[in-house]
């Protein structure tokens, strides 16, 4: 800070800043602040795949796609990006990467196919071959989009020892028993080296949503960051914390002296907090919310932080596979490559009163609350625009021993397209019946139906979605089952 300015230095001891870069800055108050979080990176680099060599035939390079001066587009690393890993190619790409240190690297490629595309139809998601230096191959499943250049990513990690390598995408694996299946454009690779201090992520409370009252205190001296949150009846702090996936972790609730708070987790209440604690929870993949509200109306409950990192092994998942499960009706077992067992349930919903239903039986140890994953596709889509690319999720009326919860489920972009959705239930001892049924609901005035008054216009499903399989996780170690 100079003269009241205060300067950052994005291109020294800052990254460099590009057009997709973002960051935010906080500026607080607390003369005694540390600065305990850690970059979470220790080396990373881009490298285009316009750039990279290439051999085979039907290689493209494509672009000028969307910059901030032409915004029509979308945006794409480096304004190009190329095709040609596809159904009967043999193109291959090189990339010549130089990393630092021995280690164990993540490795992003960012790609994009079009989910409606005529060689997308009867696999879904494009499988490609990574190779380093000609060996240690692997096969990943490339993303899918609603349009073309529509860029999102897939992660995997790679060994690589200092100095440079070369990394190979291809439409072909090494012996020539696998090759690809579809039609992937390719924009960039991300190559970077974890920090093993960033493992476990630190979100202060005194830069989180604070909700009825709560306040920050800056003048705590001995405390992670520039301060705490003080809640106290009634009062909550919210933080938002991420996860890659649907699955356990540790989350570590810091407090400074004790504290009478309750606490709870993406709506859910995993008991009350009454000092510094250690809390294995369940959380979805992606954000969520995670909630301490002050319970006492004379002493504050002083949070400093949060501390969270992916663990396993306490909370443990039981799969059940829907083509195990009791069908009834329309719904029918279908065999998709990209599934669980290589199949899933399909045709589960229809008309208004329909019988068409998937019951799963769960066998609980003991009453409490679960974590409740399904593993779905949903294939419906309605026709994108830029402005509402996914207009169309179906739904499923999930029946937990008789009790009925109606959960969304958004488009996945193709039936062999699987993903993850969690929601906590609770369940009894011994056998559960988790009935899965849907029908179109009716407009507002309860009585009439949009596929009625606009015949052939996609507005609202009539079908749950295809289900492969279901998890059924204890949600907190602070809760039965696991406790008493
Ligand atoms: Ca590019
Ligand atoms: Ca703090
Ligand atoms: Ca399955």
């Amino acid at each position: 800070m100079v003269n009241g300015r205060v300067g950052f230095d994005f291109g020294n001891s800052l990254p460099r800043l590009k057009e997709s870069s973002a960051y935010q800055i906080t500026l607080a108050p607390g003369g005694s602040a540390t600065a305990p979080a850690v970059a979470p990176k220790l080396w990373q680099a881009t490298y285009e795949a316009e750039d990279a060599a290439h051999t085979g035939t039907g290689w493209s390079r494509n672009g000028p796609e969307g910059t901030p001066s032409d915004v029509a587009k979308f945006y794409t690393s480096g304004t190009y990006n190329v095709g040609g890993l596809r159904t009967n190619s043999d193109v291959v790409l090189n990339f010549n990467v130089s990393v630092p240190q021995n280690g164990t690297y993540d490795l992003s490629v960012f790609a994009n196919s079009l989910n409606t595309y005529n060689l997308i139809a009867e696999q879904g998601p494009t499988n490609i071959f990574l190779r380093v230096d000609g060996g240690a191959e692997q096969e990943l499943s490339m993303p899918l989009g609603y349009k073309w250049v529509v860029w999102d990513h897939a992660d995997t990690k790679v060994n690589l020892t200092a100095g440079s390598h070369t990394i190979t995408l291809a439409a072909r694996n090494l012996n020539g028993t696998r090759t690809t299946k579809g039609d992937v454009i390719i924009d960039k690779i991300d190559l970077s080296l974890p920090n093993p201090a960033a493992a476990q992520a630190i979100y202060e409370a005194e830069h989180a949503t604070l909700v009825g009252g709560a306040r920050t205190l800056h003048n705590q001296t001995g405390v992670s960051g520039a301060g705490v949150a003080a809640i106290r009846q009634g009062q909550s702090v919210s933080f938002w914390v991420y996860s890659p996936v649907d699955g356990e972790s540790a989350v570590d609730v810091d407090m400074v002296g004790s504290a009478n708070a309750g606490l709870s987790v993406n709506g859910q209440n995993v008991g009350d907090v009454t000092a510094s604690k250690r809390v294995k929870v369940f959380l979805s993949g992606g954000i969520n919310k995670i909630t301490l509200t002050g319970k006492s109306t004379t002493t504050d409950t002083r949070v400093d932080r949060l501390r969270v990192q992916r663990t396993q092994g306490t909370l443990v998942t039981t799969w059940y596979e829907a083509e195990n499960a009791q069908r009834a009706g329309t719904a029918v077992i279908a065999d998709y490559s990209l599934a669980s067992g290589g199949r899933a349930v399909t045709n589960v919903g229809g008309d208004p009163g329909n019988g068409n239903t998937l019951t799963f039986t769960v066998n609980a140890t003991q009453a409490g609350v679960y974590a409740l994953t399904v593993r779905y596709s949903n294939p419906e889509q309605a026709p994108a625009t830029h402005y509402n690319p996914d207009p169309l999720a179906r739904h499923a009326d999930i029946s937990i021993n008789g009790q009925v919860r109606r959960v969304t489920f958004p488009h996945s972009f193709h039936a062999n397209n699987y993903w993850e959705l969690t929601i906590p239930v609770q369940l009894v001892q011994g056998q559960n019946a988790i009935r899965f049924s849907a029908a179109e609901l009716p407009n507002f005035d309860g009585t009439t139906y949009a596929s009625d008054t606009f015949p052939g216009v996609l507005l609202r499903s009539k079908q749950a979605p295809i289900v492969d399989r279901i998890g059924v996780t204890p949600f907190a170690d602070t809760l039965s089952p696991l406790v008493g």
